[in-house]
């Protein structure tokens, strides 16, 4: 594997996304690689399945924008639903799934969080949903998961507005389940977590696991990857992204 990197200790592996000279942006090759370890198998020891990002900075600072430079609104949904369908996995995976962020949680970045079980913040974490500052929406489950941990109203508000939440207003509000002062307390409640899990019949985890992701399904998918398509064939797309690219303020036209 090339863009993320597979490690496995105690009672517990680790998925860490690494590019973090792009902020640990989401590329084609993270998802293709994520698809491959959720697929695959890891050591029986292994009683949680943890996603982190690398450096100092990010966990993930949204889908990687240098991508949709040449896109066409068709790719874009594809592109979408595929995501969609890893994240699925990821909600659905056979053991516990824990988002550890420490920095940017940032649209495509915060829906892979959304789509882990449990999510840990560090004091330093930024969570937020920008993608309507590129004249887009979010594609990878964003509307459709915020909505259930948030409350609607919240939701609409915090990504119409692509206002950002700090650590606290992200606890705050459920968007984040346990906030840590810094990383390493982070760890220490992951090692004791996983270890608690160790001494369970591994039945009844898996079973209660099962029980508590199939809460609830919602048909809001199709419609996300839909309307990402008509943003992304709108011209206040181009100019979102062209400004980001450009590292200059968007002028957007509506149309
Ligand atoms: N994609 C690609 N590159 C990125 C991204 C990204 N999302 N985020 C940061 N980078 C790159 C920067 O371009 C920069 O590269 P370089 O050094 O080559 O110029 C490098 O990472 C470091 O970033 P900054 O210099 O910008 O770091 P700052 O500390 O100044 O700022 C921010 C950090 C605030 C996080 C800033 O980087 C930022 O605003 N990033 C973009 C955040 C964003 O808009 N995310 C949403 C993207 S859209 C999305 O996620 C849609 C998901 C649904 C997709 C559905 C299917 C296609």
């Amino acid at each position: 594997m090339n863009s993320l990197v597979l490690s496995h200790f105690d009672n517990y592996s680790q998925i860490t996304i690494n590019r973090p000279q792009a902020l640990n942006a989401l590329n084609a090759e993270v998802f293709n690689e994520l698809d491959q370890v959720l697929s695959g198998t890891l050591p029986k020891s292994s009683k949680l399945l943890v996603i982190t990002g690398s450096g100092e900075k990010a966990f993930a600072a949204g889908a990687d924008i240098t991508e949709f430079s040449n896109l066409s609104g068709d790719a874009a949904r594809n592109m979408s639903q595929k995501g969609q369908k890893i994240f699925d996995k990821l909600e659905k995976y056979c053991l516990p799934t824990i988002a550890l962020i420490n920095g940017y949680a940032l649209g495509g970045g915060l829906e892979l969080a959304l789509a882990c079980q449990i999510r840990l913040i560090t004091q330093k974490s930024i969570l937020g949903l920008p993608e309507l500052n590129l004249a887009l929406i979010p594609g990878y489950g964003g509307t459709q998961r915020l909505p259930g941990l948030i409350g609607k109203g919240k939701a609409i508000y915090y990504t119409l507005t692509s206002e950002n939440m700090n650590a606290e207003t992200a606890v705050a509000n459920g968007a984040a389940d346990f906030l840590f002062p810094d990383i390493a307390e982070a760890q220490v409640f992951i090692e004791n977590f996983a270890k608690k899990l160790s001494f369970k019949s591994s039945i009844s985890l898996g079973l209660a696991l099962e029980a508590i992701q199939n809460s609830g399904e919602s048909a809001g998918f199709d419609l996300e990857s839909d309307n990402f398509k008509k943003a992304f064939e709108a011209e206040d797309m181009k100019e979102g992204v062209g400004a980001f690219l450009e590292k200059r303020k968007p002028v957007f036209s509506h149309k």
